[in-house]
């Protein structure tokens, strides 16, 4: 029977060996019910403690305790140690390895040109008024005043799904829609996918645009210019030089086409502007008195302006990328740029 010092130095020695050499659970559950059990040796060791002369007692007990502390200690690590090497080896994975940083993905870059845009017209006032992808021929086409014989209106340049229903060519037509319900003041954009029948190097099926429209009293042609400016000196840079050159458009009266100086060469000439020094980035006009009409506004009372603007020429030219066709190709090397 176990009753003195040395023997507890043996019982530590022992116990420790057989703890650092077992490799399973069973066998370290075997050694925890030899050292620390009921019938277990320390057990044992306690107990006869009361068959010690007086004096030795107490040394005895508290260092029988200390040892049963530094077994129960020995015992857990090595439990755990034991299932670390478990888990390794049944799934083939090392749960001790640092794991695998994730890759983030990212908007596409035509949505964040998108968002970045609604953003800055949203400080400006704006209201964000979305509508039907497939549209009726009315609010596409007749409410914004092209004539029956127009060209956008052919089935070349629109895609028809019945006689009275194309996919919309533009996003304007979510306006008249808004128009038709609200008095002015208004302030709206309506950024979205439009389609046209058109497919080549410069032109794909399906683009994105913005377009918007603010009506109120004593709207004039100098709001139109502070709010494109202020757009693009957002957009692009405060510095941005710009121009307002005459155009057309059947919903617009007068109508101006908005250049900024060529982001490639500054204004000296290069492919990019063919060799004029400017790009155009957006249309824009004091809305038709016959759209005002469609929708039953007081053409005496309101006045308005609105412009429109491609998202992916927008994108191209603020990131230099010279093919249309990357926004559709889904290359993550492409896309992950942004
Ligand atoms: C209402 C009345 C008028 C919206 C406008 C433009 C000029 C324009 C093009 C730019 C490049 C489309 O993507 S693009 O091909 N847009 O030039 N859009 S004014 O005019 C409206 C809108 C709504 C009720």
């Amino acid at each position: 029977m176990h009753n003195n010092i040395d023997d507890l130095i043996d019982i530590e020695k022992k116990a420790i060996q057989s703890i650092d050499q077992a490799t399973d659970t069973e066998t370290l559950e075997q050694l925890s019910t030899r050292y620390l059990g009921r019938k277990g040796v320390l057990t044992a060791f306690l107990r006869n403690i009361s068959a010690l002369p007086e004096e030795d007692r107490p040394n005895a007990g508290k260092n029988a305790n200390i040892l049963k502390g530094k077994l129960e200690a020995a015992f857990k690590s090595a439990f755990s140690k034991v299932d670390r090497l478990n888990d390794a080896d049944s799934s083939g994975i090392d749960v001790t390895l640092p794991g695998r940083s994730v890759k983030r993905g990212n908007n596409h870059p035509v949505t964040q040109v998108t968002d970045e845009i609604c953003d800055i017209f949203l400080r400006l006032g704006f209201d964000i008024a979305e509508g039907p992808e497939v549209e009726t021929d009315y609010y596409n086409f007749e409410a914004l005043n092209f004539p029956k014989h127009h060209p956008a209106r052919d089935m070349q340049d629109t895609f028809f799904v019945s006689e009275n229903i194309v996919l919309r060519t533009h996003t304007s037509p979510s306006q008249p829609r808004v128009m038709e319900k609200t008095e002015p003041p208004i302030r709206i954009i309506s950024p979205g996918k439009v389609f046209r029948c058109d497919s080549d190097v410069t032109h794909t099926p399906m683009f994105n645009q913005v377009e918007g429209l603010m009506v109120d009293e004593n709207i004039s042609f100098g709001d139109l210019k502070g709010i494109l400016t202020t757009f693009i000196h957002q957009f692009f840079d405060k510095e941005t030089s710009l121009r307002f050159r005459p155009s057309f458009f059947p919903f617009t009266e007068p109508s101006a086409e908005v250049d900024i100086r060529c982001v490639m060469c500054r204004g000296k000439g290069c492919r990019i502007c063919s060799k004029t020094g400017w790009l155009e980035i957006l249309g824009s006009g004091m809305v038709h008195p016959a759209v005002f009409e469609n929708v039953d506004y007081d053409t005496d009372k309101f006045t308005g302006f609105a412009f429109g603007m491609g998202i992916e020429r927008l994108a191209m030219l603020k990131y230099g990328i010279d093919d249309l066709r990357k926004f559709f190709e889904n290359d993550v090397r492409f896309l992950g740029q942004f």
